[in-house]
């Protein structure tokens, strides 16, 4: 086989170090027309909140006030974090005088956060849950943001966000960041799934998977099993039979975007039941259930209500929550199968 030259080798590394995120949006657009430009831009600046995101959480046990609980309770009725302030707070600036985003929707704020400078250009919203997974913050485990871009239809308070209630498939954009043993971003535009790792050295996030395709099936079920006596039937009978099957491994970190992540790249399935506690779901639709389903189908997964797709399942309300089965193909029409077998 013929050796590369010096000079290709050269130009190979090169060109990989330099497909960053906003070069990767005008090339999967094939555009330098004014919504690529926008498009790019605004994954740049959702880089720099993750950067910023990474950097703090990477010494946070050094730092006064990093760790721990406000004192406060958010809209969803849970503790606050004393992260998951800061990474709402560092959304909310790096789109201030961007000229991108007119309005943040986010799991910490009971209202859309307007930012009345960008409004005038800003023909996007922002739907993010800035640090899902909080509760690893203090114990040093995977924790992660997720989020998703929606064209913004009305550009005044009085409103209230009525145009986000609409399914995830109006959805142009969805990702998120997991912060592990390295940092990663992965995105979707509607064309394939793509990974980018964060390279320290050049504090850039730098292409490093495209069009990632979750396997048909996989031998991972991923699944708060305390809440085994909480859930309907239909997702007992699938866990009795993942019991029984050789070769299935349980494996849950309490961090959707750590959880999924493994199922994107290794195939099987999450799944987050309605339970007594919370018989609605537990996941919030619009910036973790919808974006996550974006994801998965778009790498040639599924994602599941138990009733019908995440992405056709219409909101009620901005902090509405679902069940969600997410995965590969197979597993998650197993579970729906488990499911419609146990209704009586
Ligand atoms: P936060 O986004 O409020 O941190 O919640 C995390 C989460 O929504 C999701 O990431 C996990 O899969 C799930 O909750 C864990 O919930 P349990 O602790 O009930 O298993």
């Amino acid at each position: 086989m013929a050796q590369a030259t010096i000079s290709e080798t050269h130009t190979r590394d090169l060109d990989r170090d330099c497909t960053t995120l906003s070069r990767h949006v005008l090339e999967q657009l094939q555009s330098f027309g004014p919504e690529a430009q926008d498009l790019s831009a605004l994954m740049q600046r959702i880089g720099l909140a993750a950067k910023l995101i990474a950097r703090r959480l990477s010494h946070a046990g050094l730092v006064d006030d990093a760790l721990g609980f406000t004192g406060e309770i958010n809209v969803q009725g849970e503790a606050v974090k004393r992260m998951d302030v800061y990474a709402n707070q560092v959304f909310i600036s790096v789109f201030r005088q961007s000229g991108l985003v007119c309005r943040l929707a986010s799991e910490e704020m009971e209202k859309p956060y307007y930012i009345p400078e960008n409004c005038p250009i800003g023909r996007y919203t922002l739907l993010y849950d800035p640090l899902d997974g909080s509760a690893n913050v203090d114990v040093d485990l995977n924790v992660g943001s997720i989020f998703a871009v929606r064209r913004q239809e009305f550009y005044d308070e009085s409103h209230e966000a009525r145009d986000l209630l609409q399914p995830g498939d109006r959805q142009i954009a969805a990702g998120y960041v997991l912060y592990g043993a390295s940092t990663l971003l992965v995105y979707s535009l509607g064309q394939g799934v793509h990974v980018f790792v964060l390279d320290p050295s050049l504090g850039e996030f730098v292409l490093a998977q495209s069009d990632v395709q979750i396997p048909e099936s996989g031998q991972i079920y991923s699944v708060n099993e305390g809440n085994f006596w909480q859930w309907p039937e239909g997702y007992r009978q699938y866990i009795r039979e993942m019991h029984r099957r050789e070769g299935y491994s349980g494996r849950y970190s309490g961090a959707l975007v750590a959880d999924f992540h493994r199922i994107l790249m290794q195939g099987g399935v999450f799944l987050y039941p309605e339970t007594v506690k919370n018989p609605a779901g537990k996941l919030r639709l619009l910036y973790e259930a919808a974006p996550m389903a974006f994801l998965a189908e778009q790498a040639g997964g599924k994602a599941s209500d138990g009733q019908q797709p995440i992405l056709v399942r219409q909101p009620q309300a901005l902090h509405d929550r679902c069940p969600l089965i997410i995965g590969s193909a197979a597993d998650v029409d197993f579970v729906e199968a488990c499911l419609a077998e146990s209704v009586p």
